[in-house]
């Protein structure tokens, strides 16, 4: 041999005793010399075919891929607990539902919808919120989103949104956005989209972070009691840091700096064991009391507003341990909303209907394999008993001639449980076959301008906006001005002011509706508007986001921005007071090399201005030292910094000649006054070194507001 030296199969190779560290082995168990090197015939000669180590390595690397989800292909998932609040034995037989106190083991996967595996974390997008419940009396799937309602009503209408908001089919254009034309075609022809677009329009579908995402069930399904009764229910997760987004702007640059924001924020959360948890809250309507309602209880484009239905909270979810493995955990876990355990059912909403096939059939083309609630993250912890049998990748080792029932040589087993288990809840029908859809279904836009009335001033600027966004993306002149005309049959104010920026105009609403028809008819509408119904004495202010938990900082991520000299003790007590609520502190320089504090010590920064973006910091503060403000000054990034941070409606707190800096930024209009600075909303600070304790209380304050969006002035700022 030419080349000892080079051999790794045991001449020579790198070996460790096993002292903890497992030998390498092939996937027979095989322990294996080494593998830094192929078989070859001479260290420079071909490669030899008997090589199984090397195939065997190949073959399986070529074959890690499985088929990306259709829709919801990116996600990340995290291990938890739900634990019953309020027994709901009088409601459910669901055995997991009925003793307060009582916990059952989770797994939640939270997914975009329309962006592929790897795309980013922060498009203008729904946000799926799937559980899977592992109760002891099997899977139950609650498969929801972060809107309480739907884009359509009927699940054969699905292909068509999807094709439709996917990226167009010759051009695979654009990535994970709805901002182009064949979106706004479809939805400029299928009035019940109307509701849902107002939905995802607003901030919800650019959250802050998964930890402050709302769930919703969007399906009416039935609770079963142990008497047979049945009652309507929708099921819904209310955050405990409450419901907060992030503006579009930022958005859109987290996406480039980091598209893996909400994946990491949730990861890092878990292992700072800042646990997220979220309430469960149920809405329920008696099958009687149906028809007295505005809405369809079968129809997912509504709500069922919480003054007309109360929610009673039911349950606490806590997330509390991050996967250990991406693919075997989040990727491989298979929901199905026809995973339903004794005492929950469905209701006939057709979206649903057609949901309950449409899980299970695309597991098998996921999986390849009718035995994918094998795999560890699907099984349940109920016994699995019953006379389905083979297929690709079985596990289970079936013993025995019996496989049928009904059977006697196996004594019968696995028998019926009868009362004990799933029957399905005897509604009765009567009804003729036909493919349509009722009249009840009808009214797309009396909750759309519900929704549009309940909203604050700035959501209603944010929804403007973001109309304007992707319409101005739109190139069919055609299709925008289609969209105009059905955001007029929603309200006049927000048509005019989309119009307005798309350089259009809306006459009035009955025009636009003549001519709505008229396309509706020739190009065949799903659905077209039937009554409207009068929501207007109907208060709903859960309807906004502004309403929403604003009295904790806890897991808020603060930049305090430093340089040689920062004064120690204004950073000791502003870090201080932070850290004491929960808020995550990180100290970013301009480079990585240890700072040099005032008092002769040194601080590490986190993160330097290479990398830290304002987009990633909920709120910073600047303090004192005449040096650091000083060089500072000189680094436009630490500039743009505060005026980014100032235009996303952070909170920004300086202290002592901190606030020379942000008079070095565009905060103040030119010849703008200091002592206007902190007059902004969310601008707190002062001149006095001693003030740093009352500074660090009101800016504990601002930063638990989330935003101040009452700041009327960002859009003179460059940033
Ligand atoms: Fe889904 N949906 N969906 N969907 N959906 C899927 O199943 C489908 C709908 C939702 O983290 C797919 O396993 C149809 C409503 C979530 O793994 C697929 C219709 C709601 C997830 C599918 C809907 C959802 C999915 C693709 C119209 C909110 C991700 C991969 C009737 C209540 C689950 C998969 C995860 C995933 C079909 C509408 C939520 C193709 C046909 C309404 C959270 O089966």
């Amino acid at each position: 041999m030419s080349n000892e030296q080079d051999r790794d199969d045991g001449g020579g190779g790198a070996t460790r005793d096993a002292g903890g560290c497992p030998d390498l082995t092939t996937n027979q168990g095989v322990k294996v010399g080494g593998d830094n090197n192929s078989l070859k015939a001479g260290p420079r000669g071909p490669t030899q075919l008997e090589d199984f180590i090397l195939r065997e390595k190949i073959t399986h690397f070529d074959h890690e891929r499985i088929p990306e989800r259709v829709v919801h292909a990116r996600g990340e998932g995290a291990h938890g607990t739900f634990e019953v609040t309020q027994s709901l034995a009088d409601l459910t037989a669901a055995k997991f539902l009925q003793k307060v106190g009582q916990k059952t083991k989770v797994f939640v996967r939270f997914s975009t919808v329309i962006g592929e595996r790897g795309s980013t974390d922060l498009p203008r997008d729904v946000r799926g919120f799937a559980t899977k419940f592992y109760t002891e009396d099997g899977i139950f799937d609650l498969v929801g989103n972060n809107i309480p309602v739907f884009f359509i009503q009927d699940a054969v209408k699905f292909p068509d949104l999807i094709h439709a908001a996917k990226p167009e089919q010759d051009k695979a254009i654009p990535q994970a956005a709805t901002a182009h034309d064949t979106f706004w075609d479809f939805a400029s022809l299928t009035p019940e989209i109307t509701h849902m677009l107002l939905w995802a329009m607003s901030d919800r579908a650019i959250p802050r972070s998964l930890r402050m995402i709302e769930g919703f069930g969007v399906n009416t399904f039935r609770l079963v009691d142990a008497k047979g009764q049945a009652r309507f229910v929708k099921f819904h997760w209310k955050p405990r840091l409450g419901t907060h987004a992030v503006v579009w702007d930022e958005a859109q640059k987290i996406g480039g700096k980091n598209p893996d924001y909400h994946r990491l924020d949730l990861w890092q959360a878990i292992e700072r064991k800042q646990f997220p948890e979220w309430d469960m809250a149920i809405q329920v309507i008696e099958e009687k009391d149906e028809a007295s309602f505005p809405f369809d209880v079968l129809d997912a484009t509504k709500v069922w507003p919480e003054q007309l239905v109360p929610l009673q909270k039911v349950g606490r979810l806590v997330l509390d341990r991050n996967p250990d493995n991406f693919f075997d955990e989040t990727e491989q876990v298979a929901f199905c909303p026809s995973h339903v355990v004794p005492g929950i059912d469905f209701s006939d909403d057709p979206l649903l209907q057609g949901r309950l096939f449409s899980y299970l059939d695309t597991q098998l083309n996921r999986f390849q394999s009718p035995n994918f609630h094998e795999l560890p993250i699907n099984r349940p912890v109920s016994a699995v008993d019953n006379n389905q049998r083979e297929g690709f990748m079985r596990h289970a080792l079936d013993k025995g001639p019996v496989a049928y029932s009904p059977n006697s040589l196996a004594k019968g087993c696995p028998f019926h449980a009868g009362v004990r288990g799933f029957n399905t809840y005897p509604e009765k029908i009567d009804a003729s076959k036909v493919r349509a859809r009722h009249p009840r279904f009808g009214d797309h836009f009396g909750q759309a301008e519900l929704f549009w009335r309940n909203q604050t001033d700035p959501e209603k600027r944010h929804i403007i906006s973001a109309f304007s966004f992707e319409l101005s993306k739109v190139q069919s002149v055609s299709v925008r001005k289609r969209m105009l005309d059905l955001l007029s049959q929603v309200d006049m104010t927000l048509a005019g002011r989309v119009a307005a920026n798309l350089g259009l105009t809306v006459d009035d609403p009955n025009a636009a509706m003549k001519r709505l028809q008229t396309d509706w008819t020739t190009y065949g509408v799903t659905s077209p508007p039937g009554q409207r119904r009068d929501y207007a004495n109907v208060k709903a202010p859960e309807l906004s986001m502004f309403y929403t938990v604003k009295d904790t900082i806890l897991s808020r991520q603060v930049a305090i921005l430093i340089a040689d000299g920062v004064d120690g003790a204004q950073v000791d007590a502003m870090k201080a007071a932070l850290v004491a609520g929960g808020a995550v502190v990180e100290f970013v320089a301009p480079t990585l090399r240890p700072v040099k504090r005032s008092d002769g010590k040194t601080i590490t920064p986190d993160k330097s201005l290479q990398t830290a973006e304002s987009v990633f910091y909920d709120a910073v503060y600047v303090p004192g030292g005449p040096p650091s403000v000083a060089a500072l000054k000189k680094v436009g990034k630490a500039i743009h910094f505060l005026n980014e941070a100032y235009v996303h409606y952070k909170s920004i707190a300086a202290t002592d000649e901190g606030v020379d800096l942000l008079m070095s930024t565009s905060i103040l209009p030119p010849g703008g006054k200091e002592a206007d600075l902190f007059k902004a909303p969310g601008m707190v600070g002062s001149r006095a070194p001693a003030d740093v304790a009352k500074v660090a209380q009101q800016f504990t304050a601002a930063i638990a507001q989330h935003r101040h969006f009452d700041r009327v002035d960002v859009a003179r700022v460059p940033a």
